[in-house]
């Protein structure tokens, strides 16, 4: 049975049910209802996680891990629980693998940082892919130029695959880290990760997922993928902005160095020696955003009680939809044609720039990304200055796909 056939499917009655609950979403924009597809940039708020950020301002602001206050005591303990709702909802062997950092961003930094400085040594390999978003490349790149150590990529055939028989080729025993993205931003493209984290374990390597784009479209089951780092962006999961996850096997926290010096990330301090935390507040030095993090919990509920199975289905049904709409177009050329995609689209239009496009589609009220999406190197391998992407969320409806496609007609029909 596939996927989409065992999980009951959202039907468009429901995924305007579920739109109501976003309030940004109930507006208009130069006079047309707004038509938000940039999820894979920042996905909008429901008014729950909204609800949650106020009242936590207006009633329950403590900080966390230093009051002896009822205030300091709540907002610790729902700081904590916030952790294990993470936890459950990767399926993470425990919370203390949890760390609540900026963002993807900066987990993959802070791994780049403390684990990278340490093991990686001058002639090792760090195995990346040729679809990264520059916050999976570039801290990678810049630790190979400290050490000395050599960043190899994985190429991508034309349809925005990972070129698994390079890959294979590549994956020596001088790779001292594997480091993918779940989910392409800038393609779409769903990657084998399963297979790759399996490969690179065979010879005792370890791998860190960028799941920026899969974490809020698809469920992750960490222990099932047995990966060694996973991050993801609240912001990016319905929640908000400022927090990220990084989930590190307790293997490799226990011996990585802090990322960071300061308040709570102490055992013990005196002039002559500091003792560090356990992870993970080893890793957590300073105040943390604890109203977003506390937020994210609720994001993480009202996700789930959605069905991230169900929400991979649906979204996979609008990308089939878009595509096939888009394809019909003959001035449209789509960047990335894996077999295996999440909801999201890169486009370019004959004789429109990228940014014509956003520009046009905004006029009509529509929300699109247009750019290099931080992943330059996919546009060079395209031969591509930028795309125009939509992508795609649970709120969004098959009319919202004739309102893109209509627009981008509009776009052609200026240009050509
Ligand atoms: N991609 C996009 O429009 P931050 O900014 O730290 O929350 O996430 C960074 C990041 C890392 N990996 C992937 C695969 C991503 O897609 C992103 C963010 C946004 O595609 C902004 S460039």
């Amino acid at each position: 049975m596939s996927a989409s056939q065992s999980v009951n499917p959202i039907d468009p009655a429901e995924a305007l049910r579920l739109r109501s609950d976003f309030p940004v979403l109930r507006q208009q924009v130069h006079g047309k209802p707004l038509v938000y597809l940039d999820n894979a940039a920042t996905t909008q708020k429901p008014q729950v996680v909204i609800d949650r950020i106020a009242n936590y301002y207006a009633h329950e602001n403590g900080t966390v891990r230093r009051g002896v206050y009822k205030l300091s005591e709540q907002s610790t303990r729902d700081f904590d629980a916030s952790r294990t709702k993470v936890a459950q909802f990767l399926n993470a062997a425990s919370p203390s693998e949890i760390i609540f950092t900026r963002g993807t961003t900066e987990s993959i930094n802070l791994v780049a940082a403390t684990y990278g400085r340490k093991f990686i040594q001058a002639g090792d390999h760090i195995l990346i892919s040729a679809m990264e978003h520059h916050a999976n490349l570039v801290p990678w790149q810049q630790l190979c130029l400290e050490k000395d150590a050599v960043l190899q990529v994985v190429p991508i055939t034309d349809a925005g695959e990972m070129d698994m028989d390079a890959f294979d080729r590549l994956l020596t025993d001088r790779v001292k880290l594997v480091a993918v993205g779940h989910v392409s931003n800038a393609l779409g493209t769903v990657n084998p990760i399963r297979e790759i984290i399996e490969k690179a374990h065979a010879l005792d390597i370890p791998v860190l997922v960028d799941g920026a784009q899969s974490a809020p479209h698809m469920s992750v089951d960490l222990q099932a993928l047995d990966c060694d780092f996973f991050t993801f962006s609240a912001h990016k999961l319905y929640g908000p902005t400022g927090v990220g996850i990084l989930y590190g096997k307790m293997k490799y926290l226990e011996i990585m160095p802090p990322y960071q010096f300061g308040g709570d990330m102490i055992h013990s301090v005196s002039f002559e020696k500091t003792v560090f935390a356990k992870p993970p507040a080893k890793f957590e030095a300073g105040t943390p955003a604890i109203a977003e993090v506390i937020a994210l919990a609720t994001a993480v509920d009202y996700l789930s009680a959605i069905g991230l199975d169900r929400i991979g289905v649906y979204e996979h049904e609008l990308l089939a939809y878009a595509t096939a709409q888009m394809l019909e177009i003959p001035e449209v050329r789509l960047i990335g044609t894996a077999s295996h995609k999440a909801g999201i689209l890169s486009f370019t239009l004959k004789g429109a720039h990228p940014h014509d496009i956003g520009t046009i589609l905004d006029r009509e009220g529509i929300a699109i990304r247009a750019g290099h999406h931080c992943a330059q190197p996919v546009m060079e391998r395209f031969g591509v200055p930028a795309t125009a992407r939509a992508s795609f969320s649970f709120y969004n409806t098959r009319e919202d796909i004739d309102a893109l496609v209509k627009a981008v007609r509009i776009v052609v029909n200026l240009f050509n």
